[in-house]
């Protein structure tokens, strides 16, 4: 059977007791599989390096044509589809093993950046409603970790070209409930898996 979509989640971490991105993952998968999808998902470890490793092995195991890696942005306000990986790794927390690198490459001699390749801009706009808008850096934690880990497989595994992939962070469930966010996230895949050229639409932001 052929997978259309992997969704990956998050452990806990930082001593909560849930991550709000599983839990967003499972409600999405089952809404996006009534719906006649095939979908993965697996739930990542918060532990650099060893979380893109196995997001690695499910990419090759599925060969899905769409991977969106989910994550927990506890400070933010609303859904924020991730533009953009860079190769660094730098804790402000250690993460779930222990580790807390500073200042270190993804991969060496790596590229500074990877760009999503979903359609971030129709994505926003899917969330009908639902706060969220484009976010220019998804930090230099775990969860950028994974995401340039995606972007460089896609990037450079001749076997897994035509892959799209790229990352999601959603917010605490103090500000938006589990439940709307499962929805507004498989709104927001759904139109990434039809979605091949983004639209063009206003989503930048100066500081
Ligand atoms: N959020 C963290 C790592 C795991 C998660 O859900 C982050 O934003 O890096």
């Amino acid at each position: 059977m052929t997978t259309d979509l992997l969704l990956t989640g998050f452990a806990p971490f930082a001593g909560a007791a849930v991550n709000e991105s599983w839990e967003a993952v499972r409600r999405a998968a089952a809404q996006l599989k009534a719906q006649g999808l095939a979908v993965q998902t697996l739930e990542l470890p918060v532990e650099f390096g060893r979380a893109g490793e196995l997001l690695t092995a499910a990419v090759r195991a599925h060969r899905p044509s769409l991977v969106v890696a989910v994550g927990l942005a506890a400070g933010r306000t609303g859904i924020s589809p991730e533009r953009v990986a860079v190769n660094v790794r730098d804790a402000r927390i250690p993460d779930n093993a222990g580790a807390s690198p500073v200042d270190e490459p993804i991969v060496a001699g790596g590229p500074v950046g990877y760009f999503s390749t979903l359609p971030i801009k129709a994505m926003v706009a899917a969330l009908d409603g639902v706060p969220g808008s484009v976010s220019q850096t998804a930090g230099t934690y775990v969860c950028n970790d994974v995401f340039y880990a995606l972007q460089h497989l896609l990037a450079t595994d001749e076997e897994l070209s035509g892959i799209r992939g790229g990352f999601v962070h959603v917010p605490s469930a103090d500000v938006l409930d589990t439940a709307a966010t499962g929805r507004a996230l498989a709104r927001m895949v759904e139109v990434a898996q039809r979605t091949e050229v983004d639209a063009s639409l206003t989503g930048g932001a100066e500081h």
